[in-house]
Order: C-alpha cells, then sequence, then structure tokens
C-alpha cells in the first residue's frame, strides 16, 4: 500500500510537470568537463535545472544538500557565500551559478541548439513543482544521519521517471554524492548504458565502494539505507 502511494503520487509529480524531462531535445556542444550540481530534491528551483540536464543529456555530479544536512551545504556556503539551490559549475568554463533561470538559460546557450522551452520558463515550472513536491510529502528534503562513501556512486535516471525520483530522494536525504547519468528517451547514451547494464530500464545504481550494481528502485533504496543510513 504504501509503496503504491510511493509510486502514484511520484508519477502524479511528473504529470504536474507535463512530463518534463522526459525526452531529450536538440542537442548542442558538450561540456569538457562533468557538471557539478548543488542542489537537493525537493526544491521546485532545482527540479527546473534537473530537468534541463535530462533534456540536454548532461550528466552531473550532484551535491545533495537536503535541509539540516552539512556534507554539502556547508561546502556550498564556503564556495558560493550563502545556502542557496541549486548552484551550478562548468569546471570546463570556469563558470559558477546561483539561479535556476540564469542556469538553465547558461546551460541552453552552451549546450543546447535553441533557447530553453517555454516549459522551463517563468514561475510556472515552480509553482507546479512545488505541488508535486508537496504531494511527495516532503521526501528528499529534510537529512538522515549517514555515513559518507569513499567513492561517488553512479545513478542512470532520467527527470520525469517516477522511479528514478524515489531513488534521487533517499540519495539526497542520505547526503549522498553521485553521478548522474541521464538517459531520457532519444539520449545517445543509451546504447552504452545498455551495453553496461544488460537492458534499457532505470533507475540503475552503480556503488564502486561495494562492486555492486542494481536495478529496482526498491531494491536500491533498501540498499542504500542498509549500507549508508546510520
Ligand atoms: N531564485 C532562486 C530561488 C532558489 C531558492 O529559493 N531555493 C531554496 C530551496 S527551494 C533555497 O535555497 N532555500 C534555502 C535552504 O534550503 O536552506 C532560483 O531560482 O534559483
Amino acid at each position: 500500500m504504501l509503496r503504491a502511494f510511493d509510486v502514484a503520487s511520484s508519477t502524479a509529480g511528473t504529470i504536474l510537470r507535463l512530463g518534463a524531462g522526459l525526452s531529450v531535445g536538440a542537442l548542442g556542444a558538450r561540456p569538457e568537463q562533468p557538471l557539478v550540481l548543488y542542489e537537493f530534491e525537493s526544491c521546485p528551483y532545482c527540479r527546473r535545472v534537473r530537468e534541463a540536464l535530462s533534456i540536454l543529456d548532461l550528466e552531473a555530479e550532484i551535491r545533495p544538500c537536503p535541509k539540516g544536512g552539512h556534507r554539502f551545504r556547508d561546502e556550498l556556503i564556503a564556495r558560493g557565500g550563502k545556502a542557496q539551490f541549486p548552484y551550478l559549475i562548468d569546471p570546463g568554463t570556469g563558470k559558477e551559478m546561483y539561479e535556476s533561470a540564469d542556469i538553465v538559460d547558461y546551460l541552453f546557450s552552451r549546450y543546447g541548439a535553441g533557447p530553453a522551452p517555454a516549459l522551463l520558463q517563468g514561475s510556472l515550472p515552480i509553482a507546479a513543482g512545488s505541488l508535486a513536491s508537496a504531494l511527495r510529502l516532503g521526501k528528499g528534503t529534510q537529512a538522515e544521519p549517514s555515513r559518507a562513501p569513499e567513492q561517488l556512486l553512479e545513478l542512470w535516471s532520467f527527470e520525469a521517471s517516477p522511479f528514478c525520483r524515489i531513488v534521487r530522494e533517499r540519495l539526497c536525504r542520505l547526503e549522498l554524492p553521485y553521478r548522474l547519468h541521464n538517459v531520457a528517451k532519444g539520449s545517445p547514451g543509451r546504447d552504452a548504458f545498455v551495453e553496461r547494464s544488460g537492458r534499457m530500464q532505470v533507475p540503475y545504481l552503480a556503488d564502486p565502494n561495494t562492486s555492486t550494481e542494481l536495478f529496482e528502485s526498491a531494491d536500491i533504496v533498501a540498499y542504500l539505507a542498509g549500507t549508508y543510513g546510520a
């Protein structure tokens, strides 16, 4: 029953956002180095940026900053001067910035082939994203005690997937940093992913710390809680 509500409320969030981040759009140049994003899952401004990453088929190192957490929040305050999310770093160009609208514009101008779609612009994505997060009853908001991994975890995902969201929420709450491989519909990265994992299904987690790789959101969530939850 709980699981059914979990999936239904996550799916409702995707519908509220009209499927943003389901498919890739027109792509431009690729980053020289992976992007870095400080964010937390339930933040509607962060969601808008994650949607852009999926549409533009961009990978990023995610540094989760849930409320009450310190692992990356403190790092961001030291770096950028304030606890405001999202914050993007593009190591290949040296650009760093707050403000989701500016980040989305930057990503589309640098790595897209035209302006950001209307779906990501203005206040509507923020209103709909806030409602979507409310339906999730605050999951992906508050930090939980956890052990820090030595090496980055890796997650194959795309923003609109209800099952991927459930996993990203848990990674967020446990403040577990990960390399986000976006493989939305139409992603050129899908072939390489299938070659590695054996089938086209996300979420898929790889944890180099324990040499574990697994499908299935419920199994991944249980694995993360059991391995890194304190
Ligand atoms: N105008 C900013 C607003 C960002 C914003 O208000 N983010 C909230 C989270 S949704 C925040 O950083 N709150 C501080 C905190 O969580 O401690 C943007 O579009 O990026």
